[in-house]
């Protein structure tokens, strides 16, 4: 992008980095998990030369920024120059780990300009947009606030070189802009799913056999997307590095957009370790403890199952029923009601189904559940607490001759009576609820239509019990008062089927927890692990092959995996959950970081070409072969040998980008080995 002499004279060294997302301080998706917990390495990396650009969510903003007075004379200077101009912005540290800059425009301040940039929009890019498509308005007034940015900061700031890397269509109206008005900045469009896929998958089409053959306009068209279609397509055109999250999606990416990605920029997690292993089992232990007070509750009155045979297991994520592959766990969770029968197992599986979807209200019986076992465990309580005094007091009464204190005696005709009440309270007369909530549409509803079509509803012989809780968890609920992350550390195991997932960070998230999970070679994260750990399974990593195998045997596959789940001992659950959590540091950004590093310096060779020969012909060889320890590839932690895999250091050295890779010392940047063998402070109970 940045073609004129001027561009040669930029300092690629010492650059400055913006990244542009919607999801900056704003939660909404899988991106903004992406930017928050990448956070500290980029700032440990950049410092003060890296500010993430956004639109401004007032609402989110108030709880999320601390407003700040920026130093970089470039900054000020373009943020006075907008606000001069009717633009307002909102500049400060984001409250998270590495607290790093943003800088987030009011987009309701650029409205005034909407129908020429719209104008503009079409004649230089020939991308049309309809009146009426909010999203596509917001896309478009911030893409182009984020290149007039772009195009004031260069101007103020001759020195530095400038890289914008944008991550999603939404973000990325302002890539054809750079590229025509010639934007001294070099650009990256990383894409963390493409919206064809997105709507492809979610229809019943064989999207994996069919990639190459779509009619990709057509197929926009039909869907009503083109103009979104036309924007994403547009950005993954115009930016000097194409990259994606994963192989699956780079491949997708290459028929559906028709350019190959240059990269696969994996997502990473902040993983923070506790000095001592057990930490994360005891909490394990604790917060099961909570779970197991819901399951009382829940199924006051069926509680036929006993806690300590009891595995809870979860699926989660955004409500796309076919895309999340909800409709496969509930298949496979039939199947295993149906082997955990017939084979006469004693354990009892709590599945969760936790997917926001539209609700009016909390379900009364839900509610009455967890009432119930409060005022019995008050009552019980109470009743312990007066037999307790009054055991005491006979005790210290006692003396030798007479008769020992009788526990008949400890109960008084009252405890009786309010126990009986309690237990009368608990009698039921229907089945325990399948969803904690009164749903908008619960005839229509897809996981309330298959859990009645499979027949799982939750009777005292089935094996298999369900728990749809279709609202976010938050330690507010009053039926189920636990955040999603206790929540996670509190349950055996994580099934997530998905049909279409780039990425998945639900299963990275159970990962570094020391959860157990269950993915499918469809899944970002899936191929990604299948690809790095060759017995996966002894690593608590399951991947359905979604790929290969037809619908039922996959659905059997995930049956059969669950079941083997069920069949082990509490001590074998311990120890998997132990190499699990082990695998956490292949997810650290320490680690993931890297391919970012390699993206930006493939942008900056690309726009800069020239001032890398000059660095050469000024003996800087070094600065790309790692010789020389330069700050983009400065090691994170500490530096070590890799041991059994040391060509396969960091994701990218499956998945490199295609140029600008000869310089990156991996092996410097980390050091991680597959556990061999357990510690033995991990076999302190032999199997
Ligand atoms: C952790 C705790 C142990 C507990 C175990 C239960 O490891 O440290 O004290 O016994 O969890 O495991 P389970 O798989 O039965 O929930
Ligand atoms: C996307 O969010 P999603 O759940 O719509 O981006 C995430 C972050 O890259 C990714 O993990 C996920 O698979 C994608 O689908």
């Amino acid at each position: 992008m940045a073609s004129s002499s001027e561009a040669r004279k930029r300092d690629v060294r010492n650059h400055i980095l913006f990244e542009v997302a919607t999801e900056v301080a704003n939660r909404v998706g899988g991106i903004y998990s992406v930017l928050k917990s990448k956070a500290q390495v980029t700032t440990a990396e950049y410092g003060s030369q890296y500010t993430l650009l956004g639109p401004l969510n007032r609402a989110s903003a108030a709880v999320e920024v601390e407003e700040i007075a920026p130093k970089d004379p470039a900054m000020i200077a373009t943020i006075k120059s907008m606000n001069e101009r009717g633009i307002q912005t909102l500049y400060g540290r984001w409250l998270i780990d590495g607290a790093p800059r943003v800088l987030l425009f009011d987009t309701q301040t650029g409205y005034y300009k909407l129908d020429e940039w719209k104008g503009d929009l079409w004649n230089t890019a020939g991308i049309p947009s309809p009146p009426d498509d909010h999203e596509t308005n917001e896309a478009i007034v911030f893409g182009y606030l984020v290149a007039w940015f772009l195009g004031e900061y260069v101007y103020h700031e001759k020195e530095k070189a400038v890289i914008a890397q944008f991550h999603e269509w939404l973000a990325g109206v302002a890539l054809p802009l750079c590229r025509r008005r010639k934007i001294d900045v070099t650009t990256i469009f990383t894409t963390h799913a493409t919206l064809l896929g997105r709507y492809l998958c979610a229809g019943s089409v064989d999207f994996y056999n069919n990639l190459q053959y779509f009619d990709v306009d057509a197929e926009a068209g039909k869907r009503g997307i083109y103009h979104r279609y036309c924007i994403e397509r547009s950005a993954a055109h115009t930016a000097d590095v194409f990259t994606t999250v994963s192989h699956i999606t780079a491949y997708e990416s290459e028929h559906l957009l028709k350019r190959k990605p240059d990269g696969v920029l994996p997502n990473g997690l902040n993983v923070k370790k506790f000095s001592a292993t057990h930490e994360f089992q005891n909490l394990h232990q604790t917060n099961k403890e909570r779970i197991n007070d819901f399951v009382r509750g829940h199924f006051y009155g069926c509680n036929d199952f006993n806690p300590e045979k009891t595995l809870y297991i979860f699926t989660a994520g955004r409500y796309e029923y076919r895309n999340k592959g909800v409709d496969m766990f509930i298949e496979s969770l039939a199947r295993l009601n149906h082997r955990l029968k017939s084979s006469g197992s004693d354990m009892t599986v709590v599945a969760f189904l936790i997917f926001p979807a539209q609700t009016t209200s909390l379900a009364v019986e839900a509610l009455k559940g967890q009432a119930v076992l409060k005022s019995l465990r008050d009552s019980v309580d109470h009743i312990k607490e007066n037999a307790g005094r009054k055991l005491f007091d006979k005790a210290l009464a006692w003396h030798e001759g007479m008769e020992l204190p009788d526990e008949r005696d400890l109960l008084t005709q009252q405890d009786k009576i309010t126990l009986r009440r309690r237990l009368f309270a608990m009698k039921r007369t229907g089945l325990p609820p399948i969803v904690t909530h009164n749903m908008v549409n619960d005839t229509e509803d897809p996981i309330l239509s298959q859990l009645r079509r499979c027949q799982l509803f939750n009777h005292p012989s089935d094996r298999v019990k369900v728990v749809f809780h279709p609202e976010f968890l938050s330690s507010a609920n009053p039926v189920l008062p636990m955040d999603y992350d206790d929540f996670v550390r509190g349950t055996h195991l994580g099934v997530f089927a998905s049909y279409y997932e780039p990425w998945g960070y639900t299963p990275a998230e159970c990962t570094v927890m020391g959860v157990p999970s269950i993915t499918t070679n469809l899944s970002g994260f899936g191929c990604y692990m299948e690809e790095l750990i060759e017995n996966a399974s002894d690593y608590g990593i399951y991947i359905v092959d979604r790929r290969t195998k037809g619908i039922d045997d996959s659905v059997n596959q995930l049956a059969e995996y669950m079941f083997e789940f069920t069949r082990k001992s509490k001590r074998q659950r311990i120890n998997q959950r132990n190499r699990t959590e082990r695998l956490s540091d292949l997810l650290d950004w320490k680690r993931m970081g890297m391919e970012y590093v390699k993206a930006r310096q493939l942008a900056l060779r690309r726009a800069y070409p020239s001032s890398f020969d000059a660095d050469d012909q000024a003996g800087e060889a070094g600065y790309f072969d790692g010789t020389e320890n330069v700050k983009i590839s400065r090691p994170l932690s500490a530096p070590g040998s890799p041991r059994d895999r040391s060509g396969m250091m960091t994701p990218g050295d499956f998945a490199s980008l295609q140029e600008g890779r000869e310089g990156l010392s991996t092996e410097d940047y980390i050091a991680w080995k597959l556990p061999e063998e357990e510690e033995e402070a991990d076999y302190a109970f032999p199997l």
